[in-house]
């Protein structure tokens, strides 16, 4: 059951759940220890948790995804090393460029396809040769569900594929797993499963699972021993996190399983607004969570609309001037989305009007 007694409807993203009434008792009662010590008997729980829901043989609890992601390439690569990514993929558009910044790490973009996915045989020929030309190809990184995307899901035989691609050329296979939790449950799949062939994965426990705070990276032991001095020297080593981790135990155990309303939610939202003239969306494209359209209207662009709904307390960024993102989450409920539905029908045949004389004030 969502939570959704909230004047404002806020879909800008999954990031802004609120920790459920579970997560804040468990956080009151959680044992804790100095983390830096492995002693926080909170954090080792969670740790182990999430290690074993991912199939890996160890995992380290970070502050952020983007942490998970740094975290990770960081442990994989060393300076003027290569990984191969994709060109919409959050590591490269959203993280300031940190594995340049901070690793020297050097990113070879290649195209995302609409469904997510990188071209394995473009990937193949973007590996480099040993020539003292090139900079040493070292990682390929994927993101499922893949946010810019549109939360597009990719498959186990794929990221399969992709796993036994990068073996096959000595490289490690990186997957950032924000909104891996969506992705399985969307193939009604065990989420190890589904990073079975990945060497990392990073995943988010304050997205669509409510926690307040937090991601684990999950690998090798040997690779999460490297991960946990790469997370200290960013400042990430955390002393008494179980008042944290305390909200992650929650969020996997309790959080997982509803993510197929906020889905459902996503898929009812998308074919409403594909019943308004003035929106461009395909609806079967909706895989979980993220809702991607453009504004089509002649008179209304994207920062237009998320100002006129903001005036009716519904929060919806634009990511274009014509692209916008609504994102279901725990305290968005299918009553929510038939406001939101219409109220976008109400802003778009207001606009109408306006471009035939009548006054539609937006600001
Ligand atoms: N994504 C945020 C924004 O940064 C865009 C959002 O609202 O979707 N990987 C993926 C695929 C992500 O979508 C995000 C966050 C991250 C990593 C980073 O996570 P945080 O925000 O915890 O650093």
């Amino acid at each position: 059951m969502s939570e959704s007694n909230n004047p404002v409807i806020d879909l800008r993203s999954d990031t802004v759940t609120r920790p459920t009434a579970a997560m804040r008792q468990a956080m009151f009662e959680a044992e804790v220890g100095d983390d830096v010590y492995g002693e926080d008997p909170t954090v080792n729980r969670l740790e182990a948790m999430v290690a074993e829901l991912l199939g890996k043989e160890a995992a380290v609890f970070v502050s952020s995804g983007t942490m998970g992601n740094l975290v990770s390439v960081l442990s994989h690569c060393g300076r003027g090393d290569e990984m191969i990514l994709g060109d919409s993929s959050h590591i490269f558009l959203n993280e300031q460029g940190g594995a340049a910044a901070l690793g020297g790490i050097h990113p070879r973009p290649l195209p995302n396809r609409p469904d997510g996915s990188l071209d394995l045989e473009q990937v193949e020929a973007s590996i480099r040769a040993d020539n003292e030309h090139y900079p040493v190809s070292r990682l390929i990184c994927l993101e499922n569900t893949h946010n810019r995307c549109g939360g597009r899901v990719l498959s186990v035989e794929y990221m399969d594929a992709a796993g036994e691609l990068a073996h096959r050329h000595g490289l490690a296979l990186h997957v950032d797993g924000a909104r891996l939790w969506n992705a399985a449950v969307a193939l009604n799949v065990a989420p190890a499963r589904l990073v079975q062939a990945a060497d990392s994965v990073s995943v988010c426990l304050s997205k669509g699972l409510a926690a307040p705070v937090g991601s684990v990276v999950a690998g090798s032991a040997d690779f999460i021993r490297k991960a946990r001095r790469n997370r200290k020297v960013l400042g990430g080593g955390l002393r008494q996190a179980g008042v944290l981790a305390a909200a992650g135990i929650v969020a996997i155990t309790e959080m997982v399983e509803r993510l197929a309303d906020d889905h459902a939610n996503a898929r009812a939202l998308a074919e409403g607004l594909a019943r308004l003239d003035g929106v461009a969306i395909q609806p079967e494209t909706v895989e979980t969570n993220l809702v991607f359209f453009d504004i089509t209207h002649p008179e209304l662009d994207a920062a237009q609309v998320s100002l006129a709904l903001k005036q009716r307390h519904i929060l919806i960024n634009p990511v274009g001037p014509r692209r916008m993102r609504a994102v279901t989450n725990y305290h968005v409920s299918r009553a929510d989305i038939d406001t939101v539905v219409g109220a976008f029908a109400e802003i778009l045949a207001a606009g109408a009007q306006a471009s035939q004389g009548k006054v539609y004030v937006y600001g």
